[in-house]
């Protein structure tokens, strides 16, 4: 059986450090789902299909790599597409709490999938979907933080 992992999260937008663990995780899987959660609590800067639209781009050379959403628990997802392993990055001990929290509920709802966590590329440590809004907003240089053609939506989204 192939080995499935998913990437969950936001992705709002990516950042060269979400395509870092993308790019990690598909060196150990088979097929890696980056999954973007539609919230429904939160305002995104950009739209599911916008945020689908650019990790597809960015993660095309990938053929491991395949982009989809979700809606509800995590759980269920994984369950649904046969997938075993959760991938979460880790930056700093700030990180840990809530990623301890939602692994332990992870496990209770599906004792039978494991949180694999993979610590941040040093380059990276400090790099946040939002500390990226935060910067472009101020139309302040994104390159280095995320890819070309992120940084080209970013631009349109705040002119
Ligand atoms: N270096 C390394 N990793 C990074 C970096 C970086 N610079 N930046 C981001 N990451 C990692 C994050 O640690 C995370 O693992 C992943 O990339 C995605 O990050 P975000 O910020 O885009 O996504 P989150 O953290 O907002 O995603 C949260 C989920 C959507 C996974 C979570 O809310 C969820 O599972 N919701 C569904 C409801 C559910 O099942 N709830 C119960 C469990 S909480």
């Amino acid at each position: 059986m192939p080995s499935i992992a998913v990437c969950p999260g936001s992705f709002d937008p990516v950042t060269h450090g979400h395509i870092d663990i993308i790019t990690r995780a598909a060196s150990v899987f088979d097929q890696v789902i980056v999954a973007v959660l539609h919230n429904r609590n939160k305002k995104p800067l950009f739209s599911v299909e916008e945020r689908i639209e650019l990790l597809k781009q960015v993660t095309s050379h990938l053929p491991e790599v395949k982009i989809d959403s979700f809606n509800g628990l995590l759980i269920e997802y994984m369950k649904e597409n046969n997938a075993k392993t959760i991938i979460r990055g880790l930056r700093a001990v700030s990180d840990f709490e809530y990623e301890m929290q939602a692994a332990s509920i992870n496990k209770k709802l599906g004792p039978e999938i494991e949180t694999f966590f993979m610590m941040t590329n040093n380059n990276y440590s400090y790099l946040s979907s939002s500390i990226v809004k935060e910067v472009a907003k101020y139309d302040a240089d994104v390159s280095g933080l995320v890819p070309e053609v992120v940084a080209e939506a970013l631009k349109k989204k705040f002119n």
